[in-house]
């Protein structure tokens, strides 16, 4: 069987009416729903040699290899396992922070014994109220872990960051400006009396997001004799940051005030991309969480819907791997498409959040690819996505796959966060 998101289209013909016009999004891309090309998706349940995978044993152990195999070649490329001399040292800890309901702490991971070398620091809140060791989130940040909040005790990031006036950024390094200038984005306080713990990391940490050939960041820890960036099946960026997102899981499952079992990895736009390779590649992680992660995170690429794989390949050549740049404007060559990526995290829990004013990232493709990871879900065993329609604004759905599309625009809000929050007591704080 072939399935064709044509044949489900009476089913979502309400998306019409909560459809709005497009707002500030890049010229010259399809945002017209009756203009996405009709296209058929790789089947997740049917082998290479053409056989249908019937039982969850075949999906393990046959079918799921081959997925991973064809994302890593063709799409993000391939990382390696880490250094043997990698290193962990605890940098920071206040028990009295946040007004005394949280235990603040700064974990350095030194990702090879050259403590002047590729490092990353990751900036972690538990709860002072916990009893024992506690479920957290993971997600990185965009300018320094100082900018999740004001909290004067953070260290300031001295990493190279991106050029932005409205996070303090000067000649691309923090400044005492640039403290909490991200914290609507991390609910922190949300997220502690929930009874939650928070890591987050900078990204740039582990690579800056800048297409450099890999000279920096830590790839060339990784080059053989000889090599001087990574070949065209190997890791690009985003391959790199979720390789990072792996680092933090090997600290935590040191860490016995982290319940490293109950930890949930979250990730916005290029970061939701990261957090989705991230959940596919380490089974460490319980629940993945995309935040409007678009293309080449959960938006189905055959779409051509907002950004499209030449464009991303275009805007930012150093992502993927090289072997992706292959599909631009030939999306339909491709052997996998995003609902396939998602299938890679089941049994899992995974959460896809949408925002409607978002459409450069294809809202409703990144619906479908959860709908489309379905039949993989269930034959696990799970109840899969649960509904047979992209659900209303605002209105999210919470099954092994969960999925909403809030109000407004692409963003990491309160609304989201709480949507999260339910969604890890629903899967961890059963009665
Ligand atoms: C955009 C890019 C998106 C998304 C976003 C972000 O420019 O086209 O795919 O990743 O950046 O990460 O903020």
């Amino acid at each position: 069987m072939k399935l064709s998101p044509r044949a489900h289209l009476p089913l979502f013909g309400l998306l019409a009416l909560i459809a709005v016009p497009a707002l500030a999004q890049p010229e010259g891309f399809n945002y017209d729903e009756s203009k996405v090309p009709t296209f058929t998706l790789p089947d997740p349940l049917t082998l290479a040699s053409g056989k249908k995978v019937v039982d969850a044993k075949t999906w393990q152990e046959k079918r799921r290899p081959e997925v991973l195999e064809l994302f890593e070649e063709q799409v993000y490329g391939r990382s390696p396992q880490p250094r043997d001399d990698m290193s962990f040292e605890v940098a920071s800890v206040d028990k009295q922070a946040l007004g005394g309901r949280a235990i603040r702490k700064e974990v350095t991971v030194y990702f090879s014994a050259d403590k002047s070398g590729p490092q990353m620091s990751v900036l972690i809140y538990l709860p002072t109220s916990a009893s024992g060791p506690t479920p957290a989130f993971v997600g990185y940040n965009f300018y320094g872990n100082h900018t999740i909040h004001s909290d004067p005790g953070i260290t300031l990031s001295k990493s190279w960051m991106r050029k932005n006036d409205d996070k303090g950024v000067v000649d691309n390094h923090a400044t005492e400006a640039s403290r909490g200038t991200s914290s609507s984005r991390w609910a922190v306080d949300m997220i502690l009396d929930r009874g939650y713990g928070l890591a987050t990391i900078y990204y740039g940490d582990v690579d800056p997001d800048f297409d450099d050939d890999f000279q920096n960041g830590v790839h060339p820890l990784f080059n053989k004799p000889g090599q001087e960036k990574p070949a065209p099946d190997e890791w690009g960026s985003i391959a790199a940051w979720a390789w990072g997102l792996s680092r933090a899981m090997d600290y935590f499952e040191t860490d016995d005030d982290i319940d490293h079992k109950h930890v949930a990895v979250m990730g916005h736009s290029r970061l939701g991309k990261t957090s989705l390779w991230a959940g596919a590649t380490d089974e460490r992680f319980a629940i993945t969480i995309s935040n409007d992660s678009g293309c080449g995170g959960a938006a189905l690429s055959r779409r051509r819907f907002g950004e499209t794989v030449a464009r991303i390949n275009t805007s930012f050549p150093h992502w993927f791997c090289d072997n992706f740049i292959q599909y631009n404007d030939n999306e339909d060559a491709l052997p996998v498409d995003q609902h396939m990526l998602i299938a890679l995290i089941a049994p899992r829990p995974v959460y896809i959040a949408s925002a409607e004013d978002d459409k450069w990232a294809d809202p409703r493709g990144e619906f479908l690819s959860g709908y489309y990871a379905d039949p993989v879900y269930r034959l696990l065993g799970t109840r899969g996505i649960g509904v047979d329609m992209m659900p209303e604004v605002n209105e999210p759905v919470m099954n092994t796959i969960g999925y909403h599309i809030r109000s407004g625009g692409h963003d990491v809000t309160d609304y989201d966060w709480k949507a999260y929050l339910n969604f890890a007591d629903k899967h961890w704080k059963k009665d």
